[in-house]
């Protein structure tokens, strides 16, 4: 039996092409509308390269009537020469082989099809037919593939040559490639191809390709359906015209300016801190890389990158090296400049970025796409020459007279942005804390009510642990809490709000109270509507007293003028009789005669120094039973007054603070602090 001898090459496109339709999935990532628009973007892509080589600068796309597209170009025309290898025409291997993008040609310097890269020949074995015409050497060459369902063999074949290549002898001028196909619905289970889509697309492949026109044919739809789908529902306001009426929709893209047009695209609209984008292009370690940049007054970023003209939305090593140079140049700009202090740190990347409009397009080789929709560049090598580029071109602008204005203008935005950072850091500080003051453990320190009635609840805030103590044993611990201050809390005065709320004294006392801080304090969330501060009778407790009457005053001010701050008023003296007899207590020195009178001949007196002094019982009696303490409201009359009594008490003024400590470090109830901020009666709360 003779054996039939097969070229490898045979093999491979045999092959190839019958694996594309097995698996279409593998090659074009789905059937769906993304797969149905990759075959074209195939051709689409071969007619670009031919373009950015610099021999063509035209591009059509045509959609018919029949729901077949096509793609023609005015550069060199797809090589009609025998191939070497295969014996075959250079176009039956573009067409038939995969991964026929390797060109002939060996110093071709081509980086399209980084993402397809399938090339032409998917689209071929994916297509019900598809025509090829080539106009070159004066002469228009014509060949034809099908794909059909054998029978016989029980399989499809796909992308079969109906015949060879032929020359038509038609005698042109003209020279370039003319690609028709129709989707096979064998595959795609829609076919229908998107205007929006397709227009989109060439539109931006227009921007990235300066010079280039792109003209878009619809004859599916006329101008007038056209326009009048873009006017909505009323007609009226269309202007039609008779030819539109017949003629297919078209629409031509070709930008002068590339992406620095992109850029003015982009920021149609919006006020600009420069009318011209910067633009640069170069090439560094293989890669090609250019960007255009404009500034707007808004705050928002929008960087729009690509990779070899494939857009790259999930960013990757080439968005770190631009972003990276664009923050190591404008820093060093504004420090050369003197815009930045010596003393003062450098600017975020984000205060550069703000109100940033930028397109980066850069070409490379071997190109790694990662990401959930593989649109994310994944190989590192790209970032530093990138970043480079950026440097070395914002310089060179920079050096420009003309482009002065648009780097001051950036470094101003820049120093607007930084400032709004910090406030927004402060501000995000603040909120985290206060989220962790709602999450905050209270074990240990605050012995807590058993009732769930606020109205009912007390909080007592005691000075020290020891009289916290002694407190908690003396409570009813259904309705009164004891919250035991270690040290002194902070003094809030002139603090911003994220200092006062690092303290721990301060944060325990927000959580227990459980209505939050601020403009964010909720009186209707309150734990207790009374909080009792209850310090010592010396001049450390009055200054606790002061600190959280401050606090109060300053971030919970509704808890104030509501009327839920008592000051409780421990005795100073305890007047009894030896045998124990009789025992009363006085809460000034007032009093104390009116005592030592009561109790008469025989008296002892007793001068409590602090609360840590009294048994659980006598704290009871003198301090916390509702029935015979003598609490202290303290309310807000005039807020001015009060603000001035705490600036004086806790601020700058150490002079006046020291001689307000003085006069009242014997406090009771008429001391100078009272009779500012004014204090009443507990309502009902009378001593007995
Ligand atoms: C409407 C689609 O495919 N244009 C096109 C493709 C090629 C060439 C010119 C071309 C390339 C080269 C030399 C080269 C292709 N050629 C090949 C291959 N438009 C469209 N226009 N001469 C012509 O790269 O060296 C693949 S695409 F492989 F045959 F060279």
């Amino acid at each position: 039996m003779q054996e039939k001898h097969y070229d490898a090459s045979d093999i491979t496109i045999l092959e190839g092409l019958d694996a594309v339709r097995l698996r279409p999935g593998m090659y074009i990532g789905s059937t769906g509308p993304k797969g149905l628009h990759h075959i074209l973007w195939e051709i689409v892509d071969n007619a670009i390269d031919e373009a950015a080589n610099g021999y063509a600068d035209k591009i059509e796309v045509r959609i018919y009537k029949d729901g077949s597209v096509s793609v023609e170009d005015n550069g060199r025309g797809v090589p009609t020469d025998i191939h070497p290898k295969t014996k075959v025409s250079g176009v039956q291997v573009v067409f038939t082989q995969l991964h026929a993008g390797g060109k002939f040609d060996e110093h071709n310097y081509s980086f399209s099809g980084g993402l397809h890269g399938v090339g032409a020949s998917v689209t071929n074995a994916l297509s019900k037919w598809l025509k090829v015409r080539v106009y070159r050497g004066g002469t228009t060459w014509e060949m034809e593939f099908r794909s059909y369902y054998d029978k016989a063999k029980k399989k499809y074949e796909s992308g079969i040559p109906t015949g060879p290549l032929v020359d038509t002898k038609q005698k042109t001028k003209r020279h370039g490639t003319f690609v028709h196909f129709m989707p096979d619905d064998a595959v795609f289970p829609s076919t229908d191809f998107q205007l929006d889509t397709i227009s989109h697309r060439l539109n931006e492949l227009a921007f990235l390709n300066k010079g280039l026109s792109i003209t878009l044919v619809d004859e599916r739809i006329t101008k007038n359906e056209f326009l009048a789908q873009g006017e909505g529902e009323s007609e009226e306001n269309v202007q039609l015209d008779l030819l539109g009426a017949t003629e297919p929709y078209s629409v031509t893209y070709r930008y002068d300016g590339g992406i620095s047009d992109f850029v003015l695209y982009l920021n149609e609209g919006k006020s600009k801190l420069y009318s011209t984008p910067l633009y640069y292009k170069a090439e560094k370690d293989g890669i090609l890389v250019e960007f255009a940049i404009q500034h707007t007054g808004e705050f928002t970023e929008s960087l729009f990158s690509f990779v070899n003209n494939i857009p790259t939305p999930e960013g990757g090593f080439h968005e770190m090296g631009f972003r990276g140079g664009i923050t190591r140049m404008l820093n060093d700009y504004a420090r050369e400049n003197k815009l930045i202090k010596d003393k003062d740190p450098n600017f975020l990347g984000d205060d550069f970025r703000e109100g940033l409009t930028a397109v980066l397009s850069i070409k490379m080789k071997n190109v790694q796409f990662e990401g959930q929709t593989k649109t994310k560049l994944g190989n590192p090598e790209a970032r530093s020459p990138v970043e480079s580029c950026v440097v070395e071109g914002l310089r060179s602008l920079a050096a420009l007279p003309r482009q002065k204005r648009a780097f001051e203008e950036m470094i101003k935005k820049a120093q607007g942005a930084a400032r709004v950072r910090v406030a927004a850091r402060q501000a995000k500080d603040t909120a985290r804390a206060k989220n962790s003051i709602d999450s905050l453990m209270l074990v240990g320190k605050l012995a807590a009510c058993s009732g769930r009635k606020p109205e009912q609840n007390e909080l007592f805030i005691v000075e020290g642990d020891s009289a916290g103590g002694t407190a908690k044993q003396a409570r009813v611990r259904q309705y009164q809490s004891i919250l035991p201050l270690r040290g002194k809390p902070l003094n809030v005065e002139k603090k911003r709000l994220d200092q006062v709320l690092a303290n721990e004294e301060i944060r325990t006392i927000i959580s227990a109270l459980g209505a939050g801080i601020g403009n964010e304090f909720n009186l209707d969330k309150i734990n207790y509507h009374k909080v009792i501060i209850l310090s010592d009778a010396d001049q450390d407790g009055f200054h606790i007293r002061c600190i959280l009457l401050t606090f109060f005053f300053r971030y919970m001010r509704p808890l104030v003028s509501a009327g839920h701050v008592y000051i409780g008023m421990p005795p100073l003296y305890k007047v009894y009789r030896q045998n124990g007899s009789v025992e009363e207590y006085a809460y000034d020195d007032a009093e104390l005669q009116e005592k030592i009178e009561k109790v008469g001949r025989g008296y002892l007196i007793q001068r409590y120094k602090g609360l840590g002094e009294m048994s659980a019982e006598q704290l009871w009696k003198t301090t916390m039973d509702p029935v015979r303490r003598n609490l202290t409201q303290v309310t807000v009359e005039d807020a001015v007054a009060a603000e001035n009594m705490i600036a004086t008490l806790m601020g700058d003024r150490v002079e006046g603070r020291k001689e307000f400590l003085n006069r009242n470090a014997n406090f009771n109830k008429t001391d100078a602090f009272m009779d500012r901020v004014k204090l009443g009666k507990e309502d009902g709360d009378e001593k007995a």
